[in-house]
């Protein structure tokens, strides 16, 4: 079984850009013993009814393809669903509990192993996907993966398609070897990639990607059962490589999926998330998905002004936070510095506030919030003013911070950042115990006694959307406007989701009023903005959407 903690990997690794080696501290997980990704054999496992007659339609057209262009059946599948966080958003990195769910929207890699005596066996990877003129095909050599340190050139700024799947190999054969004795040598394969996530949407259609490339190289190297945290982790790891300081959420949304289910997705002390029934009330909670078709922040184009930024905006507050308030010095993420949640929960401890009630946290919401204003009382320092308050020289602090991921900024917002996420952290318990206490009670409520529970979702979330409008400043005006359309139409709430700065906003509607909603953002989003749109690319810009499965291995010859 492939389920040891995973070793520091030696800097090469960890290191997208030249910085100084990072101190990675191996705090990956120790799974439960029944925490394996699941092999299946039928198409129900994996998808629920009203999903069955396409999905079957396409699946049988990739074994079909799949034979056409191999001239040999696909021995397994590889798959790996799409993310969409429900809340929660831009606090993962900073070790927050979020609350996403995965998607029925995922991608697929079909492989076939060759055996050694196999005569096309050549010791070649033939990569292809079945939108072949969008990806063309790459063609690999075994050889050249000898080495798992080899190099994937992520210096373009448009990546190849490839490059998630060369990480998700890299991370296989990588963390395989360290952790299990039961490899074998990369074997010649032939793959056929099949993804339905709409890319550069904010549904984590690379993080998608990475896994489950790192899964089917996994299971064409070894026998042993796959640990669903080890797959979270190694996946997080892998996608640094492409320059992601990612904070794993995307991974443990995907490898953890339940059908209808959302997922309470914490990261310390290990990766667990905790499913959370979200369709049980009445009428029906739905969500609607609608995609701005602006694209979302990436890491390699706008990262450096975008993502990038956040995550040593929240760092920086974190570790000047900490040494104000003599918390001492808090654990370090990822071998990058502390985070907010190490602050908050050390000072929780220090002052001996009790938690338990909602009330209790909200006073200590409401306290560390109060502390962080006294700090920084102006919204744009100077990377030589956080220098100061960090008390090392700036260069030291960009070298330290802002090398390892690339950052553009000059100017550094460390106090709404940091309140954004402290409150965002609250939001994400209340509106997780809301959820749990649905499957207790609310079958048994009238529509109009579930009125309020709607509400008070919807609040949550549109909450959040202010957040990150005014405090994080992660949206763009089309996703406010999705937002507010969604409202006027009939949604309880709606907000952003995913990294932001374009991509797709979720709006929590009841029912009885999708089709309102739908029609309502067709009409006065895409009808206005995008009126070029047929029919069929408006089903897929905006739609109904329900929490799907994780990661899964499949053994399906015919579907
Ligand atoms: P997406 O939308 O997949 O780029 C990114 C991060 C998440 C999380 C969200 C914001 C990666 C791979 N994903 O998501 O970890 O921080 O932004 O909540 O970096």
């Amino acid at each position: 079984m492939i389920s040891a903690t995973i070793p520091a990997p030696p800097s090469p690794w960890t290191t997208p850009h030249p910085s100084p080696p990072p101190t990675y501290s191996p705090q990956l997980s120790f799974p439960p013993p029944e925490d394996i990704v699941p092999t299946v054999s039928r198409l129900h496992d994996i998808y629920s009814s009203p999903d069955l007659p396409h999905q079957t339609a396409r699946w049988n057209g990739l074994v079909a393809r799949f034979k056409a262009l191999y001239d040999r059946p696909m021995t397994f599948v590889a798959r790996a669903p799409g993310r969409v966080n429900l809340i929660g958003e831009h606090i993962d990195y900073s070790w927050f509990p979020v609350l996403p769910m995965a998607t029925v929207h995922d991608v697929l890699v079909a492989v076939c192993v060759l055996p050694e005596n196999d005569p096309s066996t050549d010791g070649r990877i033939i990569l292809s996907n079945v939108s072949s003129s969008k990806y063309p095909t790459r063609v690999f050599n075994t050889h050249d993966f000898q080495d798992p340190f080899f190099e994937i050139n992520t210096t373009t700024t448009d990546l190849d398609w490839s490059v998630y799947f060369l990480a998700g190999l890299k991370g296989a054969l990588m963390f395989s070897k360290l952790c299990s004795s039961e490899t074998s040598p990369l074997p010649t394969m032939r793959i056929l990639v099949d993804g339905e996530i709409p890319p550069r949407a904010g549904l984590s259609a690379s993080s998608a990607l990475v896994c489950s490339a790192l899964l089917a190289v996994l299971a064409a190297t070894t026998t042993s059962a796959i640990e669903k945290s080890f797959l979270v982790n190694s996946s997080v790891i892998s996608e640094r490589v492409l320059g992601v300081n990612s904070g794993g959420m995307d991974q443990a949304a995907s490898v953890f999926g339940v059908l209808d289910h959302a997922l309470l997705v914490d990261f310390r002390p290990l990766v667990t998330a905790k499913p959370v029934r979200v369709l049980d009330t009445v009428p029906p909670l739905c969500f609607v998905l609608a995609n701005s078709l602006i694209v979302a922040a990436n890491r390699a184009e706008t990262g450096p002004d975008t993502y990038n930024v956040r995550v040593v905006e929240t760092v920086l507050a974190a570790e000047i936070l900490a040494r104000k308030y003599g918390v001492g010095r808090l654990e370090i993420r990822d071998g990058f510095g502390g985070t907010l949640r190490g602050f908050y929960d050390r000072v929780c401890d220090k002052e001996d506030w009790t938690m338990g009630d909602r009330e209790a946290e909200e006073r200590a919401v409401r306290e560390v919030v109060r502390r962080v204003q006294e700090t920084f009382d102006k919204d744009q320092y100077s990377l030589d003013e956080v220098a100061q308050m960090m008390e090392q020289k700036t260069e030291d602090m960009v070298r330290k911070y802002m090398t390892r991921f690339p950052i553009r900024a000059k100017f550094l917002n460390l106090r709404d950042r940091s309140i954004h996420v402290i409150e965002e952290s609250f939001r994400v318990k209340c509106f997780s115990s809301l959820l749990a206490s649905s499957t207790n009670h609310l079958r048994t409520l009238s529509a109009s006694e579930s009125r309020p529970y709607f509400e008070a979702l919807g609040g949550l979330m549109n909450a959040s959307q202010a957040s990150c409008a005014n405090l994080f400043e992660c949206t763009c005006p089309e996703i406010d406007e999705l937002t507010q359309i969604a409202q006027r139409y009939g949604a309880a709430g709606s907000r952003m989701t995913g990294t932001g700065w374009g991509g797709c906003t979720l709006s929590l509607v009841r029912a009885d009023r999708v089709g309102d909603v739908i029609e309502g953002l067709k009409k006065e989003y895409y009808a206005v903005r995008y009126p070029e749109l047929s029919p069929s690319q408006l089903e897929q810009a905006v739609f109904a959407i329900r929490p799907g499965n994780g990661t899964v291995l499949a053994k399906i010859n015919a579907v």
